[in-house]
């Protein structure tokens, strides 16, 4: 199985090139890509630097800052072109353990073949370490409406630390996520299951990020609110219509 993790930047010049040599060292095997938003920094120069020297990192340079999601689904193209199959989310700060990715590709692997595999605060095992309590609270008030507004069963939704398998992405049409930030992650869980595909959940310890700034905002908060409860309405009312649809 040929590996990509995918790791989006902005400005993460303080953290990159350790969370480059973790991933190297717990999973030699996989290639890395840098996708960064011509960071006012300089971690795209950084990235590209350390791409020079080692085969296996490669950079995606961006004209400037599109957003998380967008990030991603760019590191996605680039990678189902070059027929990876196997091509993973993670984080530049430090919250997602690069000791824990060969946890999330081994699950991908099992006989029973999930969709999709997520690095999990909220199943039994799961820990967050550093988090104030009320970023716990959003997460889990976050969690628990999705799980509710959309009839799923997926625990940390808004989880970032994952990985696909490429024919998932393939059967998702990626030019149509417009989400950022957290929302991205709920819309792609919604999407995969949509699409018939199964979600597997493996517990992670999340570490706070220590250095450099966090994009989180409200208006990703309030994002992710809206299109939420909008796409759970619309499942339950064709639920509905199909319920009344003559035979
Ligand atoms: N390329 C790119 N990367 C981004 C953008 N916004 C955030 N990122 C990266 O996405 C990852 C997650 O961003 P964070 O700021 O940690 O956001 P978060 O994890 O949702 O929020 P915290 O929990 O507060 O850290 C980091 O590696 C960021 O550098 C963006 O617009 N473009
Ligand atoms: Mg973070």
């Amino acid at each position: 199985m040929r590996t990509l993790v995918i790791v989006p930047t902005y400005d993460e010049r303080g953290s990159l090139p350790g969370l480059l040599d973790q991933v190297r060292s717990a999973a030699p095997e996989v290639d890395v890509l840098v996708v960064d938003d011509a960071s006012p920094d300089g971690t795209g120069e950084l990235a590209a630097a350390r791409a020079a020297r080692d085969e296996q990192v490669h950079v995606l340079h961006r004209e400037g800052k599109g957003g998380l999601g967008a990030a991603y689904v760019a590191g996605f193209g680039w990678g189902l072109e070059r027929g990876y199959d196997v091509l993973c989310e993670m984080d530049a700060d430090g919250s997602h353990r690069p000791e824990e990715l060969p946890r999330l590709l081994d699950r991908l692997a099992a006989a029973d073949e999930p969709a999709l595999v997520i690095g999990s605060r909220w199943v039994p095992g799961g820990r967050v370490v550093n988090w104030p309590w009320h970023r716990l609270a959003l997460s889990r008030a976050g969690n628990t409406y999705v799980r509710v507004a959309l009839g799923v069963g997926v625990r940390d939704a808004t989880g970032g630390f994952r990985a696909f398998r490429a024919g998932t992405l393939r059967a998702v049409d990626l030019s149509a996520v417009e989400s950022h930030g957290y929302c991205f992650q709920v819309d792609m869980t919604w999407r995969v299951l949509r699409a018939g595909g199964s979600v597997a959940e493996v517990p992670i310890t999340f570490v706070e990020r220590v250095a450099g700034e966090s994009k989180m905002s409200r208006a990703i908060v309030v994002e992710a609110l809206t299109k939420v409860t909008r796409w759970g309405l619309r499942h339950r009312w064709s639920q509905l219509r199909a319920l009344f649809a003559p035979a």
